[in-house]
């Protein structure tokens, strides 16, 4: 085949545990088709879905899959390649074929699909299905189940989805391998920009070395790259900035392996090479918040208070250059640490690099329980529920400088008592901060994905420093 899977019993023993928690109904798992770019055959890079994958470890297009979890059969559907077909692919397994590889015995063509389901429909059988986010999906599931399109999200199947997350939660060990190669695979596309950039470059050379180092490691993106001087952006995806000396250099990026699992780092380091004395002591004030944030990881920790120990590290160092004052706890509690940290502080990474998104933040980062916030800031927290061994996660503090929130918060008024706004004023062209590694929790604390990248002050400057003089 042209992809790889994992041993056949890791697929049959996610579908008895999937099957024996749904109990009663048909389960329905879209894979992915291809998906077209300008023109119906000019592609985007394949990406199968990564339920489907998960349960079915097949990495093709036009598939689909059913578990009756009342009488235990299971379906793969799927078109057969005709010779017509094969004179542009060449020949490849049958459905069939594939299908064996993962444990499934029965396959069919994809058309009986819709004639089962609208059966089942007509049979008033319940059909789980999760919410897709694909408009095929979503077309072919509203036509089947005889439902609008704008409805089949909220029609979606919260045992399945509940079902599906409390598994892909808890990575397995031959998963934790491929996050380990993932993560390897992303700290050298971070190497690589540490050690290829120089003043005068533009961002987008940078960027380039980053997607090469991928690409020659058999992986793809997991996301796209951010490589930008302008890091107080945090979804920054321009990349046309000349990069001059003085300037700090901002790369979030990550691999997906050959078997579709994501790694999510960031670095940041001086376009020469030293940091100046002000970037380098925000530098330590967000590695400081990281450090202690990774500190802090371990099984029944919930995240969101690992997510208030950065803010308050970030307060506690803000308030130490004079941006900030008064209580530190206070002003976490204010929502004011949002001046500077406007995001959360990690996610889950598995299949997906916000593992799960698709599924709904509510089931995944959070429980009945624990909601989430709606304060500016810890809003866009993914993450808040306590931590389980298994789980994969990042970890990602920064502080960025974001000169139209400092106007609009003082216009406001807003959080005078702990933001000193006439301080603040001398970083508005300071851009922005971030670190960001990925961890796995064990079971009696934490363990590094990957390896560990330059991250100290003085690690960044000596890489920068002996790249600049090779
Ligand atoms: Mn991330």
């Amino acid at each position: 085949m042209q992809f790889r899977t994992f041993d056949t019993a890791v697929y049959i023993n996610r579908r008895t545990v999937l099957k024996d928690k749904i109990g009663s109904g048909l389960i329905l798992l879209m894979g992915n088709v291809e998906s077209s770019m300008n023109y119906k055959d000019n592609w985007y890079p394949f990406r199968q879905d990564s339920c489907f994958l998960y349960y079915f470890g097949l990495d093709t297009g036009g598939l689909a899959a059913v578990i009756d979890a009342d009488s235990g059969e299971e379906t793969i559907f799927g078109n057969e390649l005709t010779v017509e077909d094969i004179v542009w692919t060449g020949p490849l397994p049958s459905v069939s074929e594939m299908a064996s590889t993962v444990g499934v015995s029965k396959t069919a063509p994809f058309a009986d699909l819709g004639t089962l389901l609208k059966n089942a429909v007509a049979g008033k059988r319940k059909i789980h299905f999760i919410p897709p986010y694909r408009p095929e999906n979503k077309m072919m599931i509203a036509e089947w189940l005889n439902i609008s399109v704008n409805a089949v999200g909220e029609e979606a199947s919260v045992p399945l989805i509940k079902a599906i997350v409390g598994q892909r939660s808890y990575k397995e060990n031959c998963e934790i391998a491929e996050m380990d190669k993932a993560t390897l695979i992303s700290a050298d596309m971070h190497l690589a920009a540490m050690r290829y950039t120089r003043p005068g470059m533009k961002e987008y050379e940078v960027m380039a070395k980053v997607k090469e180092t991928a690409y020659a490691n058999n992986a793809s993106l997991s996301f796209h790259p951010i490589v930008t001087i302008h890091g107080e952006t945090l979804h920054n995806v321009y990349a046309g900035n000349t990069i001059r000396e003085g300037q700090m250099i901002l790369c979030d990026a990550g691999a997906a392996n050959d078997m579709n699992y994501a790694g999510d780092l960031t670095c940041t380091f001086p376009a020469g090479n030293k940091f100046t004395t002000k970037q380098k002591e925000v530098y330590e004030i967000v590695l400081h918040a990281h450090n202690t944030s990774v500190a802090m990881l371990k099984p029944g920790v919930l995240f969101k208070d690992v997510y208030l120990n950065a803010a308050q590290k970030i307060v506690e160092g803000m308030i130490s250059l004079g941006v900030m004052k008064g209580d530190p706890g206070e002003a976490v509690a204010a929502g004011a640490h949002a001046m500077f940290f406007q995001c959360g502080l990690g996610h889950m990474i598995g299949l997906d690099v916000h593992d799960m998104e698709d599924l709904g933040e509510p089931y995944v980062g959070y429980t009945t329980e624990l909601k989430k916030s709606t304060q500016f800031g810890m809003k866009s927290l993914r993450l808040g529920r306590a931590l389980e061994p298994g789980f994969t996660l990042t970890v990602e503090p920064g502080v960025y400088m974001i000169p139209q929130l400092m106007d609009k918060w003082k216009a406001e008024n807003k959080c005078t008592d702990y933001i000193n706004y006439a301080a603040l004023e001398t970083y508005r062209d300071f851009s922005g901060i971030r670190v960001e590694e990925d961890y796995l929790i064990t079971d009696v604390g934490y363990r590094l994905l990957g390896k560990k990248l330059p991250m100290t002050v003085n690690e960044v400057e000596k890489i920068r420093e002996e790249s600049l003089s090779s």
